[in-house]
């Protein structure tokens, strides 16, 4: 293949030509880079990333075709409280998004991106959420001063010429994506593996549907076309189109006679979604296959039969790596095996990664995530992770060995059931099924989670989190919820409601499920319902399986344990409604009357 160089612009789009122009000529960027997405290109990257000292090119012969990042010590997660929604009035930002005057932003934004690429190339990347030229699939482009970036983004996304060659045509509304790391290499300056500011703006413009993000190179804050476009910004389209833009993943469950159910499921970050998403079903369920379509962000649309049906707007998973292996997820575990980037986990002397919980025996020694050092020993005496509780690894889903047939079928896949799940130590049983959507709709829009790393703030705490969104939401979620009650008028059918809670404990403190594999049986209760073939018991919050209703072959799991992981208390349930009001009070003036309705019966039945 003739070289390409880089410098000249690969699209004739006036519109993008000008904004290049215009974003350099604030940025002042030694040299801009338009990003085709070839492979001689990526693999130029990789070897510049290895020679700055960004990456570590790992064993090829372990882990072919993989590199290893270690990030800034400061710039680990999304930074929620760093994160705006900049409407042009603060009330459709409503009360859980932090809101900036989109007039004041934009004067901030100019000042912090002035001159702040010298010294570095600015990549201009193309990028389509969705198959390209599919009619549910959104376009971007991310202006940024990282490779990693670019590199991560080729893998999560679909990148390149094909998308330069639809944003020639014209025919869909382009979103643009600014990002920097913010640390400019000036006055003869040396640049640094992991550049990244102190001072950070994850910004959003719904109504220009437009995307600033400064100052981090990581996961969320970086890679615009996840959370900031294919949740904040796309809240906002799917609200005014008619569509539902959620953090979900998508699998298909097929029965041993090939009967295909999809469901779609939102539990918070770091909550076991991809877990989920790629189950191998357990002893006892021989024939039975859940095939994946994504792990978390899903975009999902009534058909003209009045049918949802979703997409997976990615095209690869950027995964919790602590925790997984080969007994809890093996599919991930061949998914990441070659073609991927890690990031803050540890590096082994022979050149390979290693994370807590991905084998029983801890390496003898290794480099932990900010390059020190680590032995189980050392790990005794000072508590020291060799990974970073939100370390990550970005891989392709096409490696994935469960990757469902269709998961690029332009039309999507159609949506049987939509479940909730969060992490929660008690009250909330394994599996409820709402009586119907308003009430689903309120099961949604009141789950609780306990934080976890994939966020800065207080892990273990309980926070309400409706429908995993809290953090995505581009609007006023009273809107939201007022949305999803709207978007029932617009089916035919519509898709059962249920929620899970896999983190239960007992007295002792001890989880009550196993989890994992086991979920299958779960799942399969689920799917019986949406197919109307089982049993539900009528309790105060939905209809819950009875012992006999759930597949036990191949678990001896005692009836009575059973009983306790489904218990409905109603003295915690009356404490656990008193909490709804927590968020129902902030959200007060936008609130959809059915959510007052649902509360009182819901109180009414406790
Ligand atoms: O950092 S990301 O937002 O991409 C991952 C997550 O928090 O789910
Ligand atoms: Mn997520």
């Amino acid at each position: 293949m003739k070289h390409r160089n880089h410098a000249v612009p690969l699209s004739e789009n006036k519109h993008l030509l000008r904004w290049v122009d215009k974003m350099a000529e604030l940025t002042k960027p030694a040299a801009i880079h338009w990003v085709d997405g070839s492979e001689e290109e990526r693999d130029r990257l990789y070897a510049e990333m290895v020679a700055s000292g960004t990456l570590i090119k790992l064993n090829q012969k372990l882990w072919p075709g993989c590199y290893y990042a270690r990030s800034d010590a400061a710039d680990v997660a999304r930074v929620e409280d760093r994160t705006f929604i900049c409407s042009l009035s603060r009330d459709s930002a409503g009360p859980t998004n932090n809101w900036e005057d989109p007039y004041v932003m934009r004067r901030k934004l100019k000042t912090l991106f002035r001159g702040c690429m010298q010294g570095r190339t600015m990549y201009v990347l193309p990028f389509s959420m969705g198959p390209v030229g599919s009619p549910m699939s959104q376009i971007g482009v991310q202006l940024t001063d990282s490779p990693y970036v670019v590199v991560s983004m080729r893998i999560m996304t679909r990148i390149g010429m094909p998308v330069f060659k639809l944003i020639d045509r014209d025919e869909k509304r382009v979103v643009p994506c600014m990002h920097s790391v913010g640390a400019p290499l000036v006055n003869g300056k040396k640049d640094v593996p992991w550049p990244c500011n102190k001072e950070k703006y994850i910004v959003h413009f719904p109504e220009a549907r437009e995307i600033w993000s400064y100052g981090s190179g990581y996961g969320g804050n970086a890679l615009l076309g996840k959370k900031c476009f294919a949740l904040r910004i796309a809240s906002n389209m799917a609200r005014d189109e008619g569509w539902m833009a959620e953090h979900m993943l998508v699998a298909g469950v097929e029965s041993p006679d090939g009967e295909k159910t999809y469901v779609a499921a939102a539990f918070p970050s770091a909550c076991g979604k991809t877990n989920f998403a790629m189950m191998i079903p357990p002893k006892g369920f021989e024939g039975w296959k859940v095939l994946t379509v994504g792990d978390d962000i899903a975009w999902i649309r009534p058909d003209k039969d009045g049918r949802l049906r979703a997409i997976n707007p990615e095209a690869g998973f950027f995964g919790v790596a602590p925790g997984t292996s080969k007994k809890t997820n093996p599919n991930a575990m061949a998914t990441l095996s070659r073609n991927s980037i890690f990031t803050n986990v540890a590096l082994t002397p022979d050149g390979g990664v290693w994370w807590e919980g991905m084998t029983d025996e801890p390496p003898a020694e290794c480099l932990d995530w900010q390059g020190n050092r680590w032995t189980p020993e050392i790990a005794k005496q000072t508590g020291a992770k060799a990974a970073h509780p939100n370390a990550r690894f970005t891989a392709p889903a096409s490696q994935c060995p469960t990757i469902d047939p269709a998961w690029e079928d332009p039309n999507g896949v159609p949506i049987g059931a939509i479940i909730f799940g969060g992490r929660r130590a008690s009250t909330i049983p394994l599996v409820y099924q709402a009586f119907n959507w308003s009430a689903g709709v309120y099961m949604g829009a009141t789950m609780g989670s306990e934080m976890t790393a994939a966020a800065t703030g207080t892990v273990g705490k309980v926070r309400r989190d409706p429908m995993a969104m809290l953090p995505f939401c581009g609007y006023h979620m009273g809107d939201y919820f007022r949305h999803w009650i709207k978007m029932q008028r617009t089916l035919s059918v519509t898709p059962r409601l249920f929620h899970v809670n896999w983190f239960r404990k007992d007295a002792e403190g001890q989880f009550l499920w196993p989890g994992f594999r086991d979920n299958m049986r779960v799942l399969k209760w689920i799917v019986d319902r949406v197919h109307g073939r089982t049993h539900g018991q009528e309790t105060p919050i939905g209809w819950t399986p009875q012992y006999s209703d759930i597949d036990w072959k191949g678990l001896d799991f005692p009836k009575q344990k059973f009983e306790e992981l489904q218990n409905v208390d109603r003295a915690a349930w009356k404490s656990e409604v008193i909490g709804h009001e927590e968020l129902f009070i902030v959200l007060h003036d936008h609130l959809p009357p059915e959510m007052i309705y649902e509360r009182e019966l819901l109180i009414c039945r406790l």
